[in-house]
């Protein structure tokens, strides 16, 4: 199934995952802010409108995979997987919780809908090409979409994939890469230059649609478009701004790990239009 929500609703909906992963990572004490929030809008566009899944049914036959290559963005990915249905919203409050079923990197034995483990960078999109390979071969009508970073990019295991991807044709496979310039310790440009990027998944045989990642017209066409290409796998290289949303977070790499104290939670909630108790009263209700 899918939510099916317009232009206007994701953009709304992306402010409410803004402000689920701002008071969570608070609440925990722990986490990452940097990239879930380079990766808010184009995964809510995914969650909402393009991927067929039921969340009241994780294991549903039929539905779509998505992984999370980058597995340290558990925050938007509880965060979309609490709005969608998952699990109640009040469980995001439990991040991080050694007893809670929302762990620091995504586990698919403790949280239902999670499809792979990840958090070890580079592993996603092969996992994601044995998923989309295994689907053809069973003449099964699902797609994958595996979310990756740039930083990510540097791993040699993603350019195997890349390579057997467009061998075996798997047109049922799109990647996404949240190209937000940034990673662990400082710009990507300067620890291992990835660029330039869009030129070598062309020559690795993929077709590639290159967006601005927060602009929600542009996100929703690449998703129709890669829905139309036959043949070959897809890849949306997503131009992002790391902290995207929260001004004192963007395009600064040391918000990659950290998580806004309970003060700078309250000055972000007061930008994201609500309130850090209001908003945990939210999350708590339901
Ligand atoms: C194999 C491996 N090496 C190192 C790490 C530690 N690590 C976690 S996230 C990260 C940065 C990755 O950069 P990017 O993919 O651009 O993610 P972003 O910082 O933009 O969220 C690193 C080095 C890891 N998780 N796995
Ligand atoms: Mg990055």
């Amino acid at each position: 199934m899918r939510f099916n929500l317009n232009e206007e609703q994701l953009k709304e909906k992306a402010l409410v995952i803004r402000r689920n992963i701002i008071t969570m990572l608070a609440e925990a004490k722990s986490g990452h802010s940097g990239g879930p929030l380079s990766v808010t809008d184009f995964g809510t566009a995914l969650f909402f409108n393009e991927a067929n899944i039921k969340p009241e049914d994780p294991n549903w036959e039929d539905r779509d995979f998505i992984l999370f290559s980058i597995g340290h963005v558990t925050p938007v990915i509880y965060s979309l997987m609490a709005e969608a249905g998952y699990f109640p919203r009040k469980d995001l409050l439990k991040f991080r919780d050694i007893e809670g079923h929302l762990q620091g990197h995504p586990s698919r034995h403790e949280t239902p809908g999670i499809e792979v483990s990840s958090g070890s960078l580079g592993q996603g999109l092969s996992v994601a090409v044995g998923a989309a390979l295994g689907f053809k071969l069973d003449n099964e009508d699902r797609r994958v979409f595996c979310i990756m970073g740039d930083g990510e990019q540097q791993e040699g295991q993603i350019w195997e994939a890349v390579m057997s991807a467009s061998h075996f044709k798997l047109d049922n496979l799109v990647g996404i890469v949240d190209l937000n310039g940034l990673q662990i310790d400082g710009k990507t440009k300067d620890i291992m230059n990835i660029e330039p990027l869009a030129d070598k998944y062309r020559t690795f045989g993929w077709h590639v649609i290159e967006i601005d990642g927060h602009d929600m017209k542009s996100i929703l066409s690449a998703y129709n478009e890669a829905r139309t290409i036959k043949e070959k796998p897809t890849v949306i290289i997503a131009d992002t701004i790391m902290g995207k949303g929260v001004s004192m977070m963007e395009d600064d790499h040391k918000w990659h790990g950290m998580p806004p104290s309970k003060e700078q939670a309250e000055d972000i909630l007061k930008e994201l239009g609500t309130t850090y108790e209001g908003w945990k009263e939210y999350l708590e209700s339901q």
